[in-house]
């Protein structure tokens, strides 16, 4: 399918469909370890992948910044006669890329999709009208909807919050809109519903109730999967956590809070974490600390694969390319099992001074390269096992004997404290051998 594309015109003219052609390939638009069809153990490269690209940043990102005007004039815009018309024709230069790129999913907010009318119910008609043409592409061309979601921060009535909103008619007007985009997700057949909390947050304590506002989030995060449930959606919600921007202070701030959160109000069955890698650094996390929490917790869902300029305090949304954070984002997937519903989103935009339509190719490309030799290397640790079993003989001593009562609750403060004070003189001055183990994931990258 080379050539292939949808609707009336091409939009990516003389870009065929990205192939596998190994790692020593010259070609800039071919993937050099990303191989779809290969087997990494039990399943496909792809099925353990499960690609998506992001809606927003490829297709609706014009490369404006605070400082500049747009530099990305997509020809799906100006070519067209009326905000409708526009959506249609960027719907289909969208399906246009996902099948020349090979990714099997894709998601969106309700914005990105149709434009926002005259009232509440011209802006759902219009998302209408749009699902209905996105149901008949993703039958036409086999792509899939990851996630879907509502934009509620970029409309000025939501400056003060959405579900957070101080006051009660922003509240409802989210309603409305947040009811509408799951309606889409489930027409689409959507795996799952997301929740960035674009500005539930707060810029001032001065100003703000806090327990008041988290209180609204958590009532309107229930409502809305009362509703879903009740419309028959069986996919997973996802919290995205992101710590701070636009808000100074998001209430998602982190993996960890967002568990306390879910749990405080109950929401911990149906919710599950969508971790974005920019988002963790930002909260002074790793990437992969923010996906090994959430795995312990049993609350991984889905991952927004990007990643920020160690140098830059802000969400650059860059396109993903270290094999090492790959490898170890990675090796957390494999220990959650794989992914059921989420996947690998691409919530990454290429630059403002990327004016090459093989820019936006170039940049996926890339990241699908790195987080495939990262599944690969991934998969060569979980199978020689030398962290995992280095990792359980470090916590032998619980295994077994005072250990374990300890582990399962068997021994009081005291009894603890008599045997601290009886044979276990030398405990303590094990190697963590970090130095080793580093050196060891070197060669798991190597493909050693
Ligand atoms: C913003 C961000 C969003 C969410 C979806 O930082 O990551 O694009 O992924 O609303
Ligand atoms: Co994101």
């Amino acid at each position: 399918m080379a050539d292939y594309f949808v609707g009336n015109k091409e939009y990516f003219p003389g870009i065929g469909a990205v192939a596998y052609e190994g790692p020593k390939s010259g070609n800039p638009l071919a993937f050099k370890y990303y191989d779809p069809e290969k087997m990494v153990g039990p399943k496909k490269m792809k099925d353990h992948l499960r690609f998506a690209a992001a809606y927003w940043h490829s297709f609706c990102a014009d490369g404006a910044d605070p400082f500049g005007a747009a530099t990305h004039p997509h020809p799906w815009i100006t070519d067209a006669k009326s905000p409708m018309e526009a959506a249609e024709h960027k719907m289909d230069a969208a399906f246009e890329f996902f099948t020349k790129l090979g990714v099997e999913f894709y998601a969106f907010h309700d914005r990105d999709m149709a434009p926002e009318g005259n009232s509440p119910g011209e802006s759902e008609k219009n998302l209408r009208v749009l699902v209905d043409k996105a149901k008949g592409l993703q039958k036409e061309t086999g792509v899939k909807l990851l996630w879907g979601t509502a934009n509620l921060f970029t409309h000025p009535r939501f400056m003060n919050g959405a579900a957070t909103n101080p006051e009660f008619g922003a509240v409802a007007l989210a309603a409305h809109q947040v009811k509408a985009a799951i309606d889409a997700t489930i027409a689409l057949d959507g795996q799952g519903y997301t929740f960035w909390g674009g500005r539930e947050g707060y810029m001032s304590l001065l100003n703000t109730d806090m327990r008041r506002e988290k209180e609204h989030l958590a009532r309107f995060l229930i409502m809305a999967r009362d509703y879903a449930r009740k419309q028959g959606f069986k996919g997973a919600f996802y919290i995205e956590p992101k710590p701070m921007e636009p808000t100074k202070h998001q209430y998602d701030y982190d993996v960890e809070t967002v568990a306390g959160f879910l749990r405080f109000y109950g929401l911990d069955k149906d919710f599950r974490m969508n971790i974005e890698a920019n988002h963790a650094e930002l909260a002074g996390h790793d990437f992969a600390h923010e996906l090994e929490t959430a795995v312990d917790l049993g609350l991984f869902g889905s991952v927004d694969a990007n990643r920020g300029d160690p140098r830059n305090g802000w969400d650059t949304d860059q396109f993903p390319l270290s094999y090492y954070e790959a490898a170890l984002a990675m090796r957390a997937v494999l220990r959650a099992g794989g992914f059921t519903t989420g996947g690998l989103n691409f919530d990454a935009k290429i630059r403002r001074n990327s004016v090459d339509p093989k820019d936006l190719f170039e940049g996926h490309i890339g990241g699908m390269d790195a987080f495939a030799a990262g599944l690969e290397a991934a998969w060569r640790m979980a199978q020689d096992g030398a962290f995992d079993n280095f990792i359980r003989q470090r916590y032998a001593s619980f295994d077994s004997g005072d250990g374990a009562a300890f582990e399962n609750g068997g021994l009081t403060l005291e009894a603890l404290a008599a045997l601290g004070a009886g044979s276990y003189g030398s405990a303590g001055f094990a190697s963590g051998r970090q130095e080793h183990l580093e050196n060891r994931l070197n060669q798991y990258l190597l493909g050693l």
